[in-house]
């Protein structure tokens, strides 16, 4: 509602699951004066969903799709700069993009995946707060906005074939809750939002594009649905100034942990 009319908010890893369900949760929540900037690798589909949105919410919603692979350094860097002008007093940042690469077990695991997953889960995550909070700074006596990271269960616990991943999510986990300390004398929010199990294209990039495989993961369990994550996402986003979701972990009802989970036979 109110709270969120006006704003500029900043997506990464918008073209699908999470991201993209968040996009369209916050233009439907708040469709007055919202500047929604869209981004991940995929162009098209970004092109494609903010022509969804505009469709569903009309033109008081302004959609920027931008391409920014996060992993990129250089790319994060000119990524504020290179924005127009209109939207580049960013209010919210939701830290999403985010993958996983395989299952291998250590001793297996293969370089290239492990620099994949640390460069975007971490390092793009680090380097895009870094960016956005030089926006933020200038706002305010001290500095005002949100940054909203979604981790993991997997960043609070180990799971077997998971280990860079968890690594990955465990690091965000840490990073976020030093970061909200450091900025404590500041009006900017750090939130962090872990998922447990959620349906997205998360499982197929896992297994590189088998879709069988990754159907396998949601046999027997309803798992969380996008729009369910994106809803606790623009939840924090649209609390009054003074309260800070700091940190929440949903799970789907059949998940307890990250790998105790009831399936139907
Ligand atoms: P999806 O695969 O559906 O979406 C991932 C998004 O991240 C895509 O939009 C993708 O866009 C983007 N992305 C990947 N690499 C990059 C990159 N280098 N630069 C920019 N964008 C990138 O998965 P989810 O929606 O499930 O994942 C979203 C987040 O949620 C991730 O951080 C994930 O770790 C986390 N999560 C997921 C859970 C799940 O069970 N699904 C549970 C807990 C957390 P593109 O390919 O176009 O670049
Ligand atoms: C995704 C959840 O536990 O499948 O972050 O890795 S898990």
């Amino acid at each position: 509602g109110k709270r969120l009319e006006g704003k500029t908010i900043v997506v990464t890893g918008a073209s699908s699951g999470i991201g993209k369900s968040t996009a369209v949760e916050f233009a439907r929540t708040s469709p007055k004066n919202l500047k929604l900037v869209l981004t991940a690798r995929r162009i098209d589909t970004l092109k494609q969903i903010a022509e969804e949105i505009k469709k569903e919410v009309g033109e008081g919603v302004k959609v920027l799709p931008v391409q920014l692979d996060v992993s990129k350094p250089e790319q994060v860097r000119s990524f504020v700069r290179n924005l127009p002008q209109e939207f580049q007093d960013i209010d919210v940042l939701v830290n999403n993009a985010g993958l996983v690469k395989g299952v291998d077990k250590a001793g297996d695991i293969k370089e290239d995946d492990m620099e994949t997953m640390f460069a975007t889960n971490v390092t793009g995550l680090i380097n895009m707060s870094q960016a956005v909070l030089a926006v933020f700074k200038k706002r305010g006596e001290s500095g005002q906005g949100d940054i909203i990271n979604i981790g993991s269960i997997a960043g609070r616990e180990g799971y077997p074939g998971g280990s860079i991943y968890c690594a990955t999510k465990a690091a965000v986990r840490t990073f976020t809750d030093a970061m909200r300390r450091e900025l404590i004398a500041t009006r900017i929010r750090v939130i962090e939002i872990d998922p447990g199990q959620v349906e997205t294209e998360f499982s197929v990039v896992r297994f590189g594009g088998d879709k069988s495989k990754a159907d396998k993961v949601y046999e027997g369990v309803t798992p969380l649905t996008p729009e369910d994550i994106a809803e606790t996402v623009v939840f924090a986003a649209g609390r009054p100034e003074n309260v800070v979701v700091a940190d929440m972990l949903v799970f789907p009802n059949h998940q307890a942990a990250a790998t105790v989970m009831h399936r139907k036979p």
